[in-house]
């Protein structure tokens, strides 16, 4: 993949004749864009086919992230960088006139995910090519990506997501590789001609899955695997099927939208059949690419991976088991067998609202055969509890698969697969000792930790050139393939030229950020003041509020004696809501107030200044993180698994602000206590009032006239337009007690921000705190955490020293 600045003109240029029969000048950001993507795949076209046909030619093992949503974002510069051509090609457009970032702004963000876990399938997806593992994504090619938020009077306004618009440059659709799958009808168990029982289906539908395949470019590695995403389609020979329009329309739509929830997920039939369209459609691709192999199904786990993200697709179980039973003649026992050695399971939440349960009618129903390979894997699963804890129905009871007809999904997923892991260090604990601990004592062996991590490439490399020159300069280039040689910045931690470029540097993040603040919103803001930032999907255990309830203090405090000696602050918010989720919409509209409320009060004369973004995406979080002083990581300790966003925001040198949850206790460890700054409860404090039940908020609020202001304001007028919404917020502390511990960790917090503002003041310090929290952010790399996952889950290993080995 190699090419000069001046083939790539040349061709840019050809190729721009050949389709829209234009010269440069002529051509609109769009048909350029589109022009410059036809290169890059041209580029890449062949080590694309070399790799699968190597894997193919080699019989490598091979690892299958099955996961219902990706969320990749903006895709050109990352495969530039990944070839290895970023800096050829936006010189070579330089030269004639076209800026990269300008064209790079035409690509739509591929948004076919929530939040945290669509964003890590993706993490993942780039760190598994640049590792050289082979690996593939399986997921849905959702028509609508996760809507557009606007703000209309402050409150949050959904917008269709129309992401293929324009096309998509970087799929292709393999027509030939589409596979049927059947939903609904019956399902009866008949003798067939060579006297095996064979499921024969009355009824069904059958609908086409079409799969669209984007190459997923390893770093520099000449390596591409793919990311195959399933749409639906109707089968020529099924349309007389459909007795209507509207018939048709109601299967059409099955992969129209992603169902726009990160963790609250109502039963659905058509998320339920998206789950069923996607697991099946992949799982019969895998099988049927496996069958050229000419190896028999029994050493399929010798071959072939699956990992189960999060219980989305945790029916490639049964699916898997259909396959070989149905199709393949394989007894239950043995297909039994290869099932569990194939698959493995994340769990990405302790939440039980969030751990996915199907009504046993809803799935017999609608996936008949499904439900049949379920209930047989509930009998047995009981059966053999019954002869081993003959003494522990209650055992039993809890941890079957089917409990008061409904179906457990993540039951069925760790019962039938040979590892189950948490995100985050204190996450897997939690399972293990409390939410799954019936299974961890069944199957402690199944039971490990994989700390998340992020695309280091993407969110330093691409998202913050500045600083990357730093390091270039300070510590030479190889921190880019190898990450975890970051930690070579620490050396410098007394040497004050470099902490200065570390603040320049950051300087022109902030004033980066500031402008794009200006132009969408409006607001000026300074650079000078402490970029305080809170971004990720808005849900109250991530408390939003309890950061709005400290602004609030600020504000108050400043009313009260604008003289007192307080840092400038900026609060910058970037969160959607699920559009069913009433009280967090409320919480974005009183945020909203809040910020119109500050900003334009005289006599806060701008020290303290509120920002909403809207639609927080990834390319957006690529802005904002490079300019980022303090990361707010405030959920209410044992609640957020794990939490990426605290990665990235130390990767570019903000300083965590946290309570003990998720992956915030490993960013502690690897900074040291003094280059964070922890407060509230911990999660055994967390745990105590579960069991004593003795949290009572109304104490907090009678005993603290700070906080009757704070909370008064939202139902007293002071917070203007949230006559509703601000009641619903009150409400929720002291009527409802709470439910998040906001006025428990209130006090802890203010402490926690008033360190953050003497910390500040002292900018040497500051900046050496800042330099240490990157120097350890390479510990955070998800390429480290792919290793693990190959090694100990998938058993797979990077392409080059399978050659080696071979060699
Ligand atoms: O809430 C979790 C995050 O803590 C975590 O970092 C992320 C990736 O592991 O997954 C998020 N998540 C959990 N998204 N959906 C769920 C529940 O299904």
């Amino acid at each position: 993949m190699e090419m000069t600045k001046e083939e790539f003109k040349k061709e840019l240029q050809q190729r721009l004749k050949e389709k829209y029969a234009m010269d440069i000048n002529d051509a609109s950001s769009q048909e350029l864009y589109n022009v410059l993507g036809s290169v890059v795949k041209a580029y890449y076209s062949d080590a694309w086919s070399n790799t699968w046909k190597d894997y193919l030619e080699d019989g490598q093992k091979q690892a299958y992230y099955f996961s219902i949503e990706f969320l990749p974002g903006k895709m050109l510069k990352s495969n530039l960088l990944n070839m290895g051509i970023l800096e050829t090609v936006e010189a070579g457009l330089a030269d004639l006139g076209v800026s990269l970032d300008e064209l790079a702004q035409v690509e739509q963000d591929m948004a076919l995910g929530n939040g945290g876990l669509g964003r890590l399938a993706s993490c993942f997806m780039d760190s598994i090519a640049s590792c050289g593992l082979p690996g593939n994504g399986n997921g849905i090619r959702y028509d609508y990506g996760l809507f557009k938020q606007r703000f209309v009077d402050g409150y949050q306004v959904e917008l269709p997501d129309e992401w293929l618009r324009n096309g998509n440059t970087w799929e292709v659709r393999k027509e030939s590789k589409a596979v049927d799958v059947l939903f609904g009808g019956n399902v009866y168990l008949a003798e067939d001609t060579d006297g095996q029982l064979r499921p024969v289906y009355e009824g069904a539908r059958r609908l086409r899955a079409v799969p669209y395949d984007t190459a997923v470019l390893g770093y520099q590695n000449h390596l591409v695997n793919t990311l195959r995403l399933w749409s639906v389609e109707i089968p020529e020979s099924e349309e007389d099927h459909y007795r209507s329009i509207e018939d048709r329309r109601a299967f059409e739509d099955l992969t129209a939208v992603l169902y726009p929830d990160d963790s609250n997920e109502r039963g659905r039939q058509t998320r339920l059949w998206q789950e069923y369209f996607f697991v099946s459609a992949g799982v019969q691709s895998i099988i049927r690419y496996y069958l050229r192999l000419n190896k028999p199904l029994d050493v399929l786990n010798e071959y072939v991976a699956i990992h189960i993200n999060d219980t989305h697709p945790a029916l490639c179980i049964p699916e898997m088991m259909r396959i070989l039973m149905d199709e393949h003649g394989m007894s239950w026992e043995k297909a039994f067998n290869v099932t569990v050695k194939v698959m493995s399971y994340t769990n990405h939440t302790i939440m039980a609202e969030a751990l996915e349960k199907w009504p046993v009618a809803l799935m017999k129903e609608n996936l008949p055969r499904m439900y049949q390979i379920i209930e047989e894997l509930d009998r047995r699963f009981v059966n053999e509890l019954t002869i081993c804890y003959p003494e522990n129905p209650e055992l039993i009871q809890r941890t079957r698969i089917i409990q008061n007809e409904q179906v457990h999904m993540a039951h069925l997923a760790i019962i039938c697969s040979h590892s189950t892991n948490g995100v985050a260090k204190l996450h897997s604990d939690l399972l293990k000792e409390v939410v799954l601990h019936d299974f961890y004592q069944l199957f402690p062996e199944r039971f490990n930790n994989k700390t998340n991590g992020i695309a280091q490439r993407r969110w330093l490399q691409l998202a913050n050139p500045k600083l990357s020159k730093v390091l270039d300069q300070t510590i030479g280039t190889t921190w880019r393939k190898t990450p975890g040689d970051l930690k070579l910045l620490q050396n410098y931690v007394e040497d004050q030229t470099v902490l200065d470029q570390l603040a320049e540097a950051k300087k022109s993040n902030k004033q980066r950020l500031a402008s794009y603040i200006e132009e969408t919103t409006g607001i000026t803001v300074s650079p000078e003041a402490i970029f305080d930032v809170q971004i990720k999907r808005l849900h109250a255990y991530k408390r939003q509020l309890l950061n709005l309830l400290h602004i609030l203090k600020l504000y108050f405090d400043l009313k009260d004696d604008p003289k007192k000696v307080q840092e400038s602050r900026l609060f910058i918010f970037g969160a959607k809501a699920a559009p069913s989720y009433t009280y967090a919409k409320s919480i974005i509209k009183a945020i909203n107030e809040v910020a119109n409320l500050i900003n334009n009060d005289p006599d806060i004369n701008g020290r303290i200044k509120v920002v909403f973004l809207e639609n927080y995406n990834v390319h957006l979080a690529e802005l904002i993180i490079p300019a980022a002083d303090v990361s707010e990581q405030i959920s209410l300790a044992s609640k957020e698994a794990s939490g990426t966003s605290n990665m990235k925001l130390m990767l570019n040198g903000a300083i965590t602000l946290a309570t003990l949850d998720g992956a915030n206790v490993e960013i502690r460890d690897a900074v040291g206590d003094d280059n964070v700054v922890i407060f509230g409860m911990t999660e055994r404090e967390v745990y105590q009032y579960y069991e004593r039940q003795d949290y009572v908020a109304k104490d907090y609020y009678d005993q603290s006239p700070v906080l009757q202001r704070i909370l008064n304001a939202f139902v007293d007028g002071t917070i203007p337009n949230i006559y509703f919404e601000g009641r619903e917020i009150f409400d929720s502390l002291l009527k409802h007690n709470d439910e998040y511990f906001v006025l428990r960790d209130f006090d802890a917090y203010v402490k926690a921000q008033e360190k953050i503002d003497g910390l500040y003041r002292d900018q040497h310090h500051w900046q050496q705190m800042s330099l240490m929290n990157i120097a350890n952010a390479g510990r955070f790399s998800a390429d480290d955490t792919m290793m693990r996952y190959a090694e100990e889950i998938w058993h797979i290993e990077p392409v080059e020293q399978y050659s080696k080995k071979k060699g």
